[in-house]
């Protein structure tokens, strides 16, 4: 008897949590229909999702990314899923044992998830609607599925005590036999009546789920369309790659790293979707005169081609978040120039649409011997949209997070000490120019290869300076200088190679560059953060 009290009570329990996480549903699906027609960005699980890359501390980000790679972002919003499927089924079972204290944990979760909506960079005043009215529907959702719930526990213990008084036998009257009856089959409906509205707020939350989502998504790939659609005129200067600029050599990186294998850096949990006709870039702060372009003023200030290697600050030696790109775009110093700068500026602080921000010093984009650029294309494309469609800065010799700004929106002239980038208060140094190095493509480190000859090559840049020599050290001896390609610029990495003579056994391969300073790069190994990975790449090579 006892065990089966505690058996339909702990059923109870469950259905109660079941109730929670379906109430959960519910409020997840109506927020995504409510953003639907008012804030697509502000979708309660990506709000909270962003806020969460805001705020987690930088080691463990590296340690998520360490752990995930590619994947971090969708682990995130898995965890996410996890950790309101336990809090929701936490919930239901509050609001069975206590009520209204689910409905009231709703109720925090919902003013939880309106501060992380309306405190995103990009919120519009309409980005309260979808936490606001998920959490209403959740909330009257879990409050009915746990009355149901509730009256179907009564009518079953009623029915359950009744059934005992039975069985303990003595004078039974034969009108007492259909009550008995009466309450069981209570039950019987009030559980058929619980079970039958939790499946259907279950398949309505899916269904209203899915489907806004599907329309949400449907916007970028609408976009995706303009973009496929989008014809950038021909650029009025092109870059002439001269001969001996790229080495055939299997394993070497390619001199332009194709858009499909180009790295992504960015803390977007969706890819922003902007539309080049309502783009609009803005130039403002310490100017004399604010100016306001469209996509088309600005290719219609003609667009040039220029190459140029882009790294990210997250590069550790020998990683792969570097690339080369032929882009399209026009030079950042004559859109400011229309705004014209005041003297005592000293930072441009880029805005994406999403709120990221970079601070890159005034001095270099002013600079006309230098090509820092307001993108459109990129080798021979529009901008893929995760690479910053319509537009993004690009500055040859600074680290991504402080100057390529994607998705741009604004230019705001301003000064280190009145403003602070996204990447500032977060371990990392305001300025933050590229640190040269050198890498080792093949043969890859860790891999067995054959004895005899094999060509040892890889990349090497050092931008807006310019790569004079790569030497390579086999083993720890003496350094040999390799045979470096012909540069396209500065602004580019180059690829070298030597030819060595693999004997059998495990090898050491080590890289180093000179710039055209006559700098050595150095062997101290520092850390990503606060400024730039620095040290040799050493390669362990098994040869049989
Ligand atoms: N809007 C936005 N732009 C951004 C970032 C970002 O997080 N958001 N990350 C920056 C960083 S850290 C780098 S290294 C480059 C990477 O550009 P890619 O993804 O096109 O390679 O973009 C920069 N621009
Ligand atoms: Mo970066």
């Amino acid at each position: 008897m006892v065990q089966k009290f505690v058996r339909a009570r702990v059923g109870f329990l469950a259905a109660a949590a079941l109730a929670g996480g379906v109430s959960a549903a519910v409020f997840l699906a109506a927020a995504e229909l409510v953003a639907l027609v008012s804030a697509p960005e502000s979708s309660p699980i990506l709000a909270v999702g962003s806020f969460v890359i805001d705020v987690v501390p930088q080691p463990l980000k590296e340690l998520a990314i360490a752990t995930f790679g590619e994947y971090d972002k969708i682990a995130l919003l898995a965890g996410l899923a996890l950790a309101v499927l336990v809090a929701s089924a936490a919930a239901g079972v509050l609001q069975y044992l206590a009520p209204p204290a689910g409905v009231a944990a709703l109720v925090i979760a919902g003013g939880l998830s309106l501060a992380a909506a309306v405190t995103r960079p990009d919120a519009t005043a309409l980005a309260a609607l979808p936490p606001i009215g998920g959490a209403a529907a959740g909330c009257l959702v879990l409050w009915l599925l746990v009355g149901r719930l509730r009256r179907w526990a009564a009518s079953s213990a009623a029915a359950a005590s009744d059934l005992a008084e039975g069985a303990r036998g003595g004078e039974r009257s034969p009108v007492e036999q259909p009550t008995v009856h009466d309450k069981g089959a209570a039950a019987v409906v009030d559980r058929r009546l619980f079970l039958r509205a939790t499946a259907l707020a279950a398949s309505s939350a899916v269904l209203i789920g899915v489907g806004a989502r599907a329309l949400i998504n449907a916007t970028s790939s609408s976009i995706a369309a303009v973009r496929t659609a989008l014809r950038l005129p021909a650029p009025r200067a092109t870059v002439a790659v001269p001969a001996g600029a790229e080495f055939d050599i299997p394993g070497l990186s390619p001199l332009f790293t194709p858009n499909t294998e180009f790295y992504r850096v960015d803390t977007a949990l969706t890819v922003p979707s902007v539309d080049p006709a309502q783009w609009r870039l803005v130039i403002d702060g310490m100017v004399r005169q604010r100016v306001e372009l469209t996509f088309q003023d600005l290719v219609d200030r003609g667009l040039r081609e220029y190459a140029i290697t882009l790294t990210c600050v997250s590069n550790e030696v020998g990683g792969e978040l570097v690339g080369n790109a032929m882009w399209l775009g026009v030079p950042v110093r004559d859109v400011l120039r229309l705004a014209v700068p005041d003297a005592g500026a000293d930072m441009v602080l880029s805005r994406s649409v999403d709120g990221f921000t970079a601070g890159t010093p005034l001095e270099p984009l002013t600079d006309d011997g230098l090509d820092a650029i307001l993108a459109v294309g990129m080798n021979g494309e529009p901008l893929p949209l995760e690479h910053g469609f319509p537009v993004r800065m690009v500055v040859p010799g600074l680290y991504g997070y402080v100057s390529a700004t994607k998705w741009l929106t604004e230019l705001k002239v301003t000064t280190f000490a009145a403003d602070e980038a996204y990447w500032t208060p977060r371990g990392y140094s305001a300025r933050a120019p590229i640190k040269f190095s050198s890498r080792i493509d093949t043969p890859r480190s860790g891999t067995r290869i054959p004895a005899g000859r094999t060509a040892i090559a890889g990349v090497a840049w050092a931008q807006t300076v310019g790569i004079e020599r790569v030497e390579v050290s086999i083993d720890d001896g003496a350094w040999q200088s390799a045979t470096v390609s012909t540069p396209i610029s500065d602004d580019t990495w180059v690829q070298w190679h030597l030819e060595w003579d693999a004997t059998p056994g495990a090898h050491f391969v080590a890289v180093r560059a000179v710039n055209r300073k006559g700098e050595r790069q150095t062997d101290q190994r520092a850390p990503i953060a606060p400024d730039g990975s620095t040290g040799w790449q050493r390669t362990l090579i098994q040869v049989s």
